[in-house]
């Protein structure tokens, strides 16, 4: 029986500087997510895009923070969003969007879990930690508070309350390079698993992935894969607005899609945010498809051919 799995945009780009997220979710369709993993032979269900009203501003304490109240309707969204599609679907992707969409879906994710008596774990692919709180945000772009929201951080008291959070040690950051005074006291004080990109420069990449996922399975827990564009190198991946050189290269991507996809253990993903206004000829879309498929099971070689 072919295992399900759906597609469901988020064309957020409130918690953006750059605009052009908003159309994240049609160029991952264009650029043919969706035949490309029927090929792999998943049951695909395009759920549509999700939306918001236009809402008067909410104004916050900190004063650089832009369209709160945006944000806030997103995550309301998407957290219901999240926990329905989970609840019918074996591995629901979420297209973006900037990353403040995570806050939703994570969120969603974690109150699935929670009903389910599994814990929710996330790998966080980002070049970002996107560990503010409302109150340390210094840009006020607010897909840098993600993760510090759906942990349970204090500092997000307007953020909508959370019926589960995900815990600091469930946490795994690979392809770390660019963090904020704030959000590195942050990991210093609760020990959040970091592999940045010096760290992978040393270890590369398998040794640490295996090592969380053998946690995961440990756990018995389900896993969520938060795929930020950014976390890729600019030169192969330039369709995203908060790039930062040294990123991931293309084999060190599709080894831990792969490695992912082998695990069995990946419950939910966020492909989130590419911006199209910054692409050329939608080769950064394309890619994100065909990491997609690795993680979703596409092989060079079967990998029973390889045990010579
Ligand atoms: N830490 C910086 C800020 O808070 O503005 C940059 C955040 C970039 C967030 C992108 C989604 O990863
Ligand atoms: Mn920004
Ligand atoms: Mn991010
Ligand atoms: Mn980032």
């Amino acid at each position: 029986m072919s295992r399900t799995c759906s597609l469901l945009g988020a064309p957020v780009q409130t918690g953006a500087s750059q605009p052009g997220c908003l159309m994240g979710p049609a160029s991952l369709r264009t650029a043919g997510l969706e035949p490309t993993l029927a090929e792999l032979d998943w049951q695909v269900t395009d759920l549509g895009d999700l939306n918001i009203p236009v809402l008067p501003p909410q104004d916050h304490a900190n004063g650089v923070i832009h369209n709160l109240a945006e944000t806030i309707a997103w995550i309301e969204v998407l957290e219901a969003a999240a926990y329905d599609a989970a609840s019918a679907h074996d591995l629901p992707i979420f297209m973006g969007g900037d990353h403040s969409m995570s806050a939703g879906t994570v969120a969603g994710m974690a109150r699935y879990a929670k009903e389910q008596g599994r814990p929710l774990f996330v790998l966080w692919l980002d070049a970002h930690p996107d560990l503010h709180s409302l109150e340390t945000t210094t840009s006020g772009n607010l897909h840098g508070t993600p993760v510090n929201y759906f942990t349970g951080q204090t500092g997000n008291d307007a953020y909508p309350p959370l019926a589960a959070t995900v815990p600091v040690e469930n946490i795994c950051m690979m392809g770390i390079r660019s963090v904020d005074r704030a959000e590195h006291k942050l990991i210093s004080e609760k020990g959040i698993e970091v592999h940045d990109m010096r760290a992978i420069d040393e270890t590369g990449v398998l040794a640490p992935l295996k090592t969380f996922l053998q946690k995961v399975r440990a756990a018995n827990g389900l896993l969520h894969v938060s795929f930020d564009v950014d976390f890729l190198e600019p030169g192969i991946a330039p369709a995203v607005g908060t790039t930062v050189p040294g990123g991931a290269t293309f084999r060190e991507a599709h080894l831990i899609m792969e490695t992912l996809g082998d695990s069995g253990l990946v419950r939910s993903l966020d492909l989130v945010e590419l911006n199209p206004f910054l692409d050329e000829r939608g080769r950064t879309a394309k890619l994100l498809c065909d990491l997609t498929a690795s993680l979703f099971g596409r092989r060079v070689l079967d990998r029973m051919t390889r045990s010579f």
